[in-house]
């Protein structure tokens, strides 16, 4: 993309209304705009990232053997009066009226949904156990939307539901999202821990938050010094392995981890001195299983081996998406800006032209533009140098190759990593094969 031709409206000044950093970072690096309260447009930079968390989130997911599908955002109320939740959800859910008066709903959550789906064409026992997931857009009417992302009222969710025949089905279901949940943070470069919670409106007996350190977390959290030695991605958990799952549940509950409203302060006092940690944290995931909750008061049931009929056990998963996009900057910044990890950024480079109009400098940036194809975002606009190395550090590109006429005529560049501030001057073919190897 060429900076001079694209939608992103960067700010020197700090955005009065928002109180956090990533909510800062975000309107300066023209990532988004409010266009109404809780309610946000995704410009170009910004859409980038929402969509390089969606698709690392989609790949765990698959990896596990979910299904993809997408339910509308708009659900007709008789749904909701079926599980009893339209009036239990009160006034965080957005009802709508169409021109026929029929009552509809902008969904917050898809539990009946989905259960309605199933129950339409799953019959017997020998159709489960079955995973299914979507990645869209929910409307919850919070009372205070604030945080810019991190509270919207429009929000952007990855919501997974699992169907079993039995308990024992239902935990090995649960433990694998869980373990799903944690490769995708890990892989978005962030340090998640799970944590005991609350079951809140969508119900149930069993659950567990995400919580992600950064220090304007809404909650203060209490854990053991073992979180940050797992590696997900490694540690030879096989998720279609009930032993590997349950050898992973164990791992992630038998070490001590509490949000504030559920710690236990004897209990993290016996920990040895070196391993307590203690700090801020954001919600970014919450699972649930609910058992037949939905699928008895929906009326779903399926037949048996032995010809009785059961209501199938269910979960439901949740990722905030779009929430992330914000935990992770709170999580990864510095005074300059934003220090995205490599695997989300919505470039892998920034190209900095210090001199357009320089034919040595135009020629060199257009030939390395031409290689790095999608991954750069090319500064080729008439700005002082000062103002691209600024916008460079706001936007938080892995990388940035800054090109100036001196080093153009050499045929040197110099290649700058965000997140270290190293830099080094090397030959332009060096510079890509660092940034695109
Ligand atoms: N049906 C269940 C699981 S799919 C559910 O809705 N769970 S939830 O209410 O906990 O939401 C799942 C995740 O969505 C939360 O962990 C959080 O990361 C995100 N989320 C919830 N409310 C908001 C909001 N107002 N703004 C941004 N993200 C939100």
């Amino acid at each position: 993309m060429r900076l001079s031709r694209s939608l992103l409206p960067t700010l020197k000044e700090t955005p009065a209304e928002a109180q956090i950093v990533s909510h800062r970072l975000m309107l300066r690096a023209g990532l988004v705009r409010q266009t109404a309260s809780g309610i946000y447009a995704w410009l170009p930079a910004g859409y980038r990232v929402l969509h390089n968390i969606a698709r690392i989130v989609r790949e765990e997911q698959d990896a596990i053997g979910a299904q993809e599908l997408l339910m509308p955002t708009i659900q007709p109320a008789e749904l909701w009066r079926e599980s009893g939740r339209y009036e239990g959800y009160g006034k965080e859910m957005l009802r709508i009226r169409d021109r026929h008066d029929r009552e509809l709903l902008y969904g917050p959550t898809n539990e009946e949904m989905i259960t309605d789906l199933f129950r339409q064409s799953v019959r017997s026992y020998r159709e489960l156990p079955q995973s299914v997931y979507h990645i869209q857009w929910k409307f919850r009417d919070e009372v205070r939307p604030r945080f810019g992302v991190m509270r919207g009222r429009e929000f952007l969710m990855k919501d997974a539901y699992s169907f079993d025949i039995d308990q024992a089905g239902a935990v090995l279901s649960y433990r694998r999202m869980m373990l799903s949940y944690m490769r995708s943070f890990q892989r978005l470069g962030l340090q998640a821990i799970p944590m005991a919670a609350d079951t809140g409106p969508i119900g149930g007996d069993l659950s567990h938050e995400f919580i992600i350190l950064a220090p304007t977390g809404e909650s203060q959290v209490f854990f053991d010094a073992a979180f940050e030695e797992i590696d997900y991605s490694q540690g030879g958990f096989d998720a279609r392995s009930p032993e590997d799952l349950a050898r992973f549940y164990g791992l992630m509950t038998s070490h001590y981890a509490a949000t504030d409203e559920k710690h236990d302060a004897a209990a993290f006092a016996a920990l040895a001195p070196e391993r307590r940690r203690e700090g801020r944290g954001i919600e970014v995931g919450h699972i649930f299983y609910f058992g037949t909750k939905y699928s008895r008061a929906m009326n779903f049931s399926v037949t048996t081996a032995d010809g009785s009929s059961v209501h199938p056990e269910m979960g439901s998963y949740g990722i905030g998406v779009s929430r992330l996009v914000g935990a992770v900057i709170e999580a990864s910044h510095d005074e300059a800006g934003i220090i995205w990890p490599d695997a989300i950024a919505p470039f892998r480079a920034a190209l900095l032209n210090l001199k357009p109009g320089d034919a040595a400098c135009d020629g060199l940036c257009e030939s390395l533009y031409a290689r790095l194809g999608g991954a750069a975002l090319y500064d080729d606009r008439e700005e002082r140098a000062g103002v691209k190395f600024n916008d460079a550090d706001l936007l938080g590109h892995p990388w940035q190759i800054i090109v100036g006429p001196r080093g153009a005529t050499a045929g040197k560049v110099e290649l700058k990593r965000r997140a270290s501030g190293a830099r080094e001057e090397l030959s332009p073919e060096a510079a890509l094969a660092k940034i695109l190897g």
